[in-house]
């Protein structure tokens, strides 16, 4: 049963699985300020509840997100836009990517503007055959936001990235698989049921996991002695962990692992 975070985003928890769901479908849930503190209070609770052991974020209705919403801010209701990214959208984007636990992005329908940079800085995205993402912001006159300019060249790689951005076009789930922007992508109809099977294997899964997402988020801004040390750092805080000796004692024992998360 859906826990009601607020009436824009809401909670439900199953198996170490902790799913939120921007619920504002009349308006293809786009992102309010209420909706974007919402999920970064959500994030920030995540961080010390040790029964939550993955996150997927998707949307309700037939879009997963078209941006920032627009109506909002045309309508004056009092958001000053010099401030709004960093005050609004970093907790998010900052809060999804200091978590150190799997984070899904079930898109399961279009993903415009910050909504494809909220998908974008998930550590996998799992679309539906109706899924698409555009870079919308162009069509408005913007500059891609919420770390577009980040994640987005470092997904598809630096030409593709211009293009996107440059042309505001969109694209199907299948051409996003096609350039690695999506992980995989599934019938509509089995999202639901994909994207819960792949965060119950993660949420089953080991402390490291947190450990491999924290190295690999910095890899590709790091050189390679940095990047080395980042890794031992990470490895040596794994080799202390319950699972790795549970990992080790199942390999002997030729029985499957029974991970804690600790
Ligand atoms: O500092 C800052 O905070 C600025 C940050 C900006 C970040 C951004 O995200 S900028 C980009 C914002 N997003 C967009 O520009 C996308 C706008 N939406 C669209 O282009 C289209 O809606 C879609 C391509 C996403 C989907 O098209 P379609 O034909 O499937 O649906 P639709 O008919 O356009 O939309 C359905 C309803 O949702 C409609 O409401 P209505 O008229 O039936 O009452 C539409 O107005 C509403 N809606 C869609 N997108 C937004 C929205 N309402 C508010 N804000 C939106 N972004």
């Amino acid at each position: 049963m859906p826990a009601t975070i607020s009436n824009a985003l809401l909670a439900t928890r199953a198996s170490g699985v902790l799913t939120l769901t921007l619920n504002r479908p009349e308006a293809l849930n786009s992102l309010t300020t209420e909706l974007l503190d919402d999920l970064a209070t959500s994030l920030r609770e995540v961080e010390t509840d040790a029964s939550v052991r993955a996150v997927v974020i998707t949307g309700a209705g037939r879009a997963f997100s078209a941006g920032q919403d627009l109506k909002a801010q045309l309508e004056g209701d009092g958001i000053d836009l010099r401030s709004h990214l960093r005050e609004h959208y970093l907790p998010v984007i900052e809060g999804m990517r200091s978590l150190e636990k799997p984070i899904i992005a079930a898109v399961n329908g279009v993903a415009a503007g910050a909504g494809m940079s909220l998908a974008l800085a998930a550590d996998l995205r799992v679309a539906g055959d109706a899924a698409s993402f555009v870079q919308a912001f162009v069509r408005v006159g913007l500059v891609p936001d919420a770390a577009a300019t980040y994640y987005l060249p470092r997904l598809v790689g630096l030409g593709r990235a211009m293009e996107l951005a440059m042309l505001g076009e969109s694209i199907d789930s299948r051409a996003a698989l096609a350039m690695g922007l999506v992980n995989r992508v599934v019938a509509d109809e089995e999202l639901a049921t994909a994207v819960g099977d792949l965060a119950s294997r993660l949420a089953s899964g080991p402390r490291s996991l947190g450990l491999i997402k924290r190295a690999l988020s910095v890899s590709l801004d790091n050189e390679f002695d940095k990047q080395f040390r980042v890794e031992e750092t990470a490895q040596l805080e794994a080799l202390d962990t319950d699972d790795f000796r549970e990992g080790v004692n199942a390999f002997r024992e030729k029985r499957p692992a029974s991970f804690s998360g600790a």
